[in-house]
């Protein structure tokens, strides 16, 4: 039932950022991409150890997706607004950001990774430093914990690779009114706009409202309401409830999808092709550029960016083409570390005169808006690969 349709060729863990001393041991994996004709479900064909990718190390801060600040602050107060939780828990809690807008005597949080789960702890929040299953579902309610009202996850359901275990888990905790909702980046709008960089490790499953209402349905909880959000490029916020009546939201999806054809494999093949022409224009200007003497660096050492250096060989390392000089990131975890697979030096933005390159790949290209706007000094030209490959 899994149908392969596209390669992504050998990469590392997407936000494995590393030292020189660490270049040897690398750890890459095979990443193809494959459509369940039944579920519809679009999935990684080999899904990568959890530990390996979300642990102590693990670098990505929504705070520094300067503005996923304003976007979580807006959720909270719209959730607030329309379901007034009396008991909150996100799953996923990274640094805070979302649950920072609830009082912490009535919400808890779920994170894997120690390095967050001491930061949200440090706020006051109960944090189970764990990875979401129907085994901590057990504890949490074991713990004495009722039902919760809201339960939210953004950008982490479509993180964990057994997603019926997830719901059953979350059906097991979720009051009998209560609400969970979650947001990811949607597959309609990356094949909509080739950006084929949101498949990585971190990303076992890319969803469709489609594929997602099938499954929900399977594990006895149903959708009824969906939202189509910017953040990421494109993304959806899903509504889950046991039994709420089901607005027209959710069928306007579905048949948007089905419109464009996901339900079809052809329209993966397409993708594919797509994507291989993104790399090859991706490879042919930067070439050019490099062959005019021209310099080039990138902003924003994303996820999305490991995928892309290492599918189109951009990088440093030996086996890829020197044409991204540096990468500049905010995280300070990332400063002074080599990016996954393509080794390109990580640097502070503020050790760089931006003047001195000719062109930045925008690596976040999702904060596309944000950061020309605060680069306003830069004289040269940005590169972006998404929707197409072009100079802005
Ligand atoms: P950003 C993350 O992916 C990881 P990434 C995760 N797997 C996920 O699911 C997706 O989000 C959705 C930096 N930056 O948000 C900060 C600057 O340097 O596109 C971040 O490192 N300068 C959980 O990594 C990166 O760029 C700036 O001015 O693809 C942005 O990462 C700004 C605004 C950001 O997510």
């Amino acid at each position: 039932m899994k149908k392969e349709f596209l390669d992504l060729g050998r990469q590392p863990v997407a936000n494995a950022f590393l030292k020189k001393e660490d270049f040897d041991d690398e750890f890459l994996f095979d990443l193809k991409v494959v459509f369940n004709t039944e579920s519809k479900l679009v999935s990684i064909k080999k899904f990568v150890d959890p530990e390996r990718i979300f642990n102590e190390n693990y670098p990505y801060t929504t705070s520094n997706s300067f503005p996923m600040v304003k976007h979580f602050k807006d959720t909270a107060d719209m959730l607030m607004k329309e379901f007034n939780p009396l008991t909150v828990m996100e799953i996923g809690s990274n640094d805070g950001v979302f649950l920072k807008n609830w009082a912490n005597d009535y919400t808890i949080g779920v994170e894997p990774c120690g390095n967050f789960a001491k930061v949200t702890k440090d706020m006051g929040y109960q944090t189970y430093n764990d990875f979401w299953t129907t085994k901590l579902s057990e504890k949490i309610k074991n713990d004495g914990h009722v039902d919760f009202d809201l339960i939210y996850a953004a950008n982490c359901i479509c993180h964990i690779h057994d997603l019926d275990d997830t719901f059953k888990a979350v059906k097991n905790l979720l009051s009998k009114d209560g609400v969970f909702v979650f947001e990811d980046p949607s597959l309609l709008r990356i094949l909509e706009r080739n950006s084929y960089d949101q498949i990585y490790d971190e990303h076992p499953h890319i969803f469709s409202v489609t594929a997602l209402n099938n499954i929900l349905i399977d594990n006895g909880l149903t959708i009824f309401r969906v939202d189509n959000l910017s953040v990421h490029g494109g993304s959806n916020r899903i509504y889950v409830s046991h039994n709420r009546p089901v607005e027209s939201s959710v069928r306007e999806n579905k048949q948007r999808e089905d419109d464009f054809g996901l339900n079809e494999f052809k329209t993966y093949q397409e993708f594919a092709k797509r994507v291989e022409e993104s790399r090859n224009d991706l490879v042919e200007l930067l070439v050019k550029l490099k062959n005019d003497g021209k310099r080039v660096m990138s902003i924003g050492a994303t996820a999305k960016s490991t995928t892309v250096f290492n599918y189109c060989g951009v990088g440093a390392a030996p086996w890829q083409t020197d044409l991204i000089e540096l990468i500049t990131d905010t995280t300070k975890d990332k400063q002074g570390m080599y990016s996954p697979g393509s080794h390109i030096p990580v640097v502070d933005r503020e050790s760089v005169n931006l003047n001195d390159y000719d062109y930045i790949f925008l690596g976040a290209w999702n904060l596309k808006d944000y950061i020309i706007k605060n680069e306003k000094k830069f004289n040269g030209k940005f590169i972006t690969h998404v929707p197409k490959v072009e100079v802005i």
